[in-house]
């Protein structure tokens, strides 16, 4: 052991600690599915932020394309209308079982044609269906705060610029266990979380 090199080691062993453990404005990650190679489009999301906001102006959009919903989880903020879209050839249906989401059913309608809805009830993860092909299945979670982000292919997700304070980040998937995760968020730099989801038994 180089006892000249001790204090330069000890410097950076905190650096890193300080860096892993500082909770602060953004808050960023990596989540897997175990099990599975998959995971992408993994749900992170804050559960309350205490302030309203505003929704978008501009749609959110949940396409019908080779006989699938696109995305297959769509996450909103309370009051965004989302518009869903017909892709293909055939003609789809759009409806939801989800009391939260009004029980509606917006009918058929064929390619490239748009046909669309607000959902207003944060807190609200509504099923999307097509009662044309009983396969088809998809969710749009719409939530309190913008403060949410979706995993990319190889699992990463970054939320930025969230307000101090200490909330529940929760994360999501729809065939995986719900995880909540306590974390305080500081005035600057970046917290970083990371999960492992197990899948929902049977
Ligand atoms: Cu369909």
């Amino acid at each position: 052991m180089n006892y000249k090199l001790l204090p330069l080691s000890i410097f950076l062993l905190l650096s890193i600690l300080i860096i892993r453990t500082t909770m602060a404005g953004d808050i960023k990650g990596k989540i897997r599915l175990k099990g599975s190679v998959r995971s992408a489009g993994i749900l992170v999301y804050i559960e309350h932020v205490d302030s309203t906001f505003t929704p978008p102006q501009k749609h959110a959009v949940m396409d019908q394309k080779d006989l699938m919903f696109v995305p297959e989880v769509l996450p909103i903020l309370a009051g965004t209308t989302v518009d869903f879209l017909n892709s293909d050839n055939v003609l789809h249906n759009v409806f939801t079982p989800s009391k939260c989401a009004g029980s509606f059913n917006l009918g058929t309608w064929p390619k490239d044609k748009i046909r669309s809805h607000i959902f207003t009830k944060a807190g609200c993860f509504a099923t999307i269906l097509c009662d044309v092909h009983p396969d088809m299945q998809a969710w749009i979670a719409v939530l309190q705060n913008p403060y949410f982000a979706q995993t990319n292919k190889s699992g990463d997700y970054e939320i930025k610029n969230v307000p101090p304070g200490k909330y529940n980040l929760i994360v999501w998937e729809p065939f995986y266990e719900t995880k909540t995760l306590h974390v305080e968020i500081k005035k600057t730099g970046v917290s970083e979380l990371n999960l492992i989801l197990k899948r929902k038994s049977q």
